[in-house]
């Protein structure tokens, strides 16, 4: 018969939970001095000791006592602080239950503490210091020109970010980049080889060339771009991940329409090396250096404030009313203050930038009652890897002091898979974070989905309001929000705030407002410099923005000069075009390049450039080989005939007919003038220029 069924299941759980505390904080302790401690016999302290290993909650070592003897040295293992956290709950539970009764039978009314399961749970005192993995100053000076002499690694911008986490301890408690092992554990089951949680592989990817050229057991220099040595790191495991695999077992399917498989194939590099990292320095920070907080520096701010509870809010989005209502509800409901704890590390491609989303944040913080909240900056890598990255995102908020973690529908979503479906069910998320919450030592507090009521004039929860068809919900999405802006539109007061729509406005003007590119393309002889030429002075006529003209004998002469028209020169002609013109448009000018462009790719390539920051309208100018020719102003066609220009366009060289550009326009027989307006009365109906 085994032993719970024996003593009472209270006392069987009270005894177990003073065991796992006893071995937690005393290892060493002989058998005798546990069983005191405990409060129990040898004989049940034994019976303890067999289950607990048993469950795998204790782990047992040999090791010689001073009396030479052999004996056993117990360590409890990340269940058994699991287990223990639990019992501590279920101990406090009865307590609060016990509390309860005694009150009422004394003053016949029952004492109005708030019933465990809907009022904070005991939480760990996540205040302590933690590990970080720095050396000291001194250290720091003279490991800096030691390991100048090292073979070193550049950083990409995702592990620089990784590695500021490993080394002030938002990683904890890993202690540099995972080795294969603990790689496989993570794939595997979400634990390091040791059993401890971690959803996320944390891996120093290299090219083939650079891992090949290492041993194992070699020190390495871990630079920034600027090639600052921030790190070194000892080569303990290099290995061919099979990125496949990876990909399944993290993200939950090889598709890469997720951003983390698809950079995972494309940009990371094919080998991984693991290995312990010994931090030198902090990444450096220009921006909003006062907003960035380490773990340990959240830790001692909350101790000094008095802060017991806190909780969390991750976001890579601007805060709009409905945010700053639940965020401020999650902290009541959990009696806690609250941390909007914003990424500004790495985020979803196409998010705000972070730059005009703190300054909205800092908006936002003035809406709460004062001294119940704080802001600080997170330079995390989002992988956007949903449920395991919501547990991730827990493990990282614990490490930074807090005790409490929103976690809301879809949290770190990646968007839809290559068929158009969700990669992750709505509230996958929450489910995976519940399962751990006990081991994690953090609490998931759940979202709720805010809305507008209009009557009442107020956020409600929408699961909390009775008379739905009675009343008008108003919300709106992201999708709509950035249509609004895009074209100018009103945005309510009821939705967001003045300071914040002002802030989104400056960096999102409406399209009339925006820069953007027009990009001619069509034979040498087509007419392209001269629309480009007649739309320039259009557009310079209307005003507002200003125009540059890169016209393919201009750009030839003053950023290309030193090309001819081999494929690869063409090529690099156009990138350099596209480049120019991207920074144009980012800065809110109007680009117009004439060149001939023959090959699509390239043109593909110069779109994608552009279309991060404005829009790109190809303008086909289709005029025919044949009347080129016939015009042939320059007279190069009868040299290209007579074979005295090598690889022309059109007659001995290729050129990608244009499949699907914006306009095309016919030369033949109609004047420029028209040609030009055609282009103009294009980019009106883009919203592109719009009337004042
Ligand atoms: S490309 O292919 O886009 O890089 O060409 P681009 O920079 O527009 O330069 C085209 C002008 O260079 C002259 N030229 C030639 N064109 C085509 N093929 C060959 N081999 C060649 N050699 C010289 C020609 O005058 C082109 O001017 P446009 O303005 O197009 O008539």
């Amino acid at each position: 018969m085994g032993l719970s069924t024996i003593k009472s299941t209270s006392e069987h759980e009270d005894q177990m939970f003073r065991l796992l505390r006893q071995v937690d904080q005393s290892p060493e302790a002989s058998q005798r001095v546990m069983a005191a401690a405990i409060g129990v016999s040898l004989g049940r302290l034994n019976g303890l000791l067999k289950q607990a290993t048993e469950g795998g909650l204790v782990e047992v070592t040999a090791r010689n006592g001073p009396d030479k003897r052999a004996r056993n040295a117990y360590a409890i293992t990340p269940r058994g602080q699991a287990e223990k956290e639990r019992l501590t709950t279920q101990f406090l539970h009865r307590k609060f239950a016990e509390y309860d009764a005694l009150h009422a039978e004394l003053t016949g009314a029952a004492s109005g503490h708030t019933p465990l399961n809907n009022r904070t749970k005991l939480m760990e005192h996540n205040l302590a210091p933690i590990p970080e993995l720095y050396v000291s100053y001194d250290s720091a000076q003279k490991l800096k020109v030691e390991a100048g002499e090292l073979v070193s690694h550049d950083l990409t911008p995702r592990q620089i970010c990784d590695l500021e986490l490993l080394m002030n301890g938002g990683f904890n408690p890993l202690k540099g980049f995972l080795n294969e092992e603990d790689y496989n554990g993570v794939l595997d089951n979400m634990r390091l080889a040791d059993g401890t949680l971690w959803p996320m592989p944390i891996n120093l990817d290299v090219s083939e060339d650079f891992a090949a050229s290492l041993e194992i057991g070699q020190d390495i220099a871990l630079r920034d771009q600027e090639g600052v040595i921030l790190a070194t790191m000892t080569v303990t495991d290099r290995w061919e991940p099979n990125k496949s695999r990876e990909a399944e077992k993290v993200f939950g399917a090889d598709d890469q329409a997720h951003p983390a498989v698809n950079y995972l194939h494309n940009q990371a590099g094919k080998i991984y090396l693991g290995g312990p990292v010994t931090g030198i320095q902090q990444p450096v920070h220009y921006d909003f250096r006062a907003r960035r907080d380490t773990p340990n520096e959240l830790r001692a701010y909350f101790r000094k404030m008095g802060w017991r509870k806190v909780v969390a809010f991750q976001t890579r989005n601007p805060l709009h009313r409905a945010h700053q209502e639940l965020t401020f509800r999650a902290a009541r409901e959990a009696q806690a203050n609250l941390l909007i704890h914003p990424v500004v590390g790495l985020t979803k491609p196409g998010d705000v930038d972070h730059f005009t989303r703190v300054r909205c944040y800092e908006a936002v913080l003035d809406k709460y009652p004062q001294s119940t909240t704080s802001m600080s900056l997170l330079n995390l890598a989002m992988r956007m890897g949903g449920p395991r990255e919501a547990v991730w995102h827990g493990l990282i908020r614990k490490n930074h002091g807090c005790t409490h973690f929103i976690v809301g529908r879809d949290h770190a979503g990646p968007g839809k898979n290559s068929k158009g479906e969700d990669f992750y069910g709505p509230y996958d998320a929450q489910d995976l974070f519940r399962e751990h919450e006990a081991e994690m030592g953090i609490e998931m507090v759940d979202f709720k989905h805010m809305v507008w009521v209009d009557e009442r004039a107020q956020y409600e929860a929408i699961d909390e309001i009775e008379d739905k068809d009675n009343v008008t919900i108003l919300n709106i999405s992201g999708t709509e929000l950035r249509r609004r802006l895009q074209e100018g539109l009103e945005i309510p007061e009821w939705f967001s705030f003045p300071e914040v729509v002002k802030e989104l406005r400056r960096t999102r003007p409406p399209r009339s407002k925006q820069g953007f590119t027009v990009f001619f393309t069509g034979f040498s002889g087509s007419g392209k410099s001269t629309i480009a030429n007649a739309l320039m002075v259009k557009l310079m006529e209307m005003g507002g923005r200003p125009v540059t003209l890169l016209d393919g004998d201009i750009v030839r002469k003053n950023l290309s000069s030193e090309l001819g028209f081999s494929k690869e020169h063409r090529d690099l002609n156009i990138r350099r075009i596209g480049y120019v013109a991207s920074e144009i448009t980012k800065n809110g000018g109007i680009a117009i390049c004439a060149p001939i462009a023959p090959y699509a790719t390239t043109r593909r390539a110069v779109r994608e450039d552009v279309e991060n920051f404005g829009a790109f309208v190809e303008v086909h100018v289709a005029t025919s080989i044949e009347e080129c020719e016939r015009r042939d102003r320059k007279g190069l066609y009868k040299l290209a005939r007579e074979g005295k220009i090598k690889e022309f366009t059109g007659i001995s060289d290729p050129y990608d007919v244009p499949e699907d550009p914006e306009l095309r326009v016919e030369t033949e027989n109609v004047a420029v003038d028209n040609c030009a307006h055609q282009v103009i009365l294009k980019l009106e109906s883009m919203g592109l220029i719009a009337a004042e």
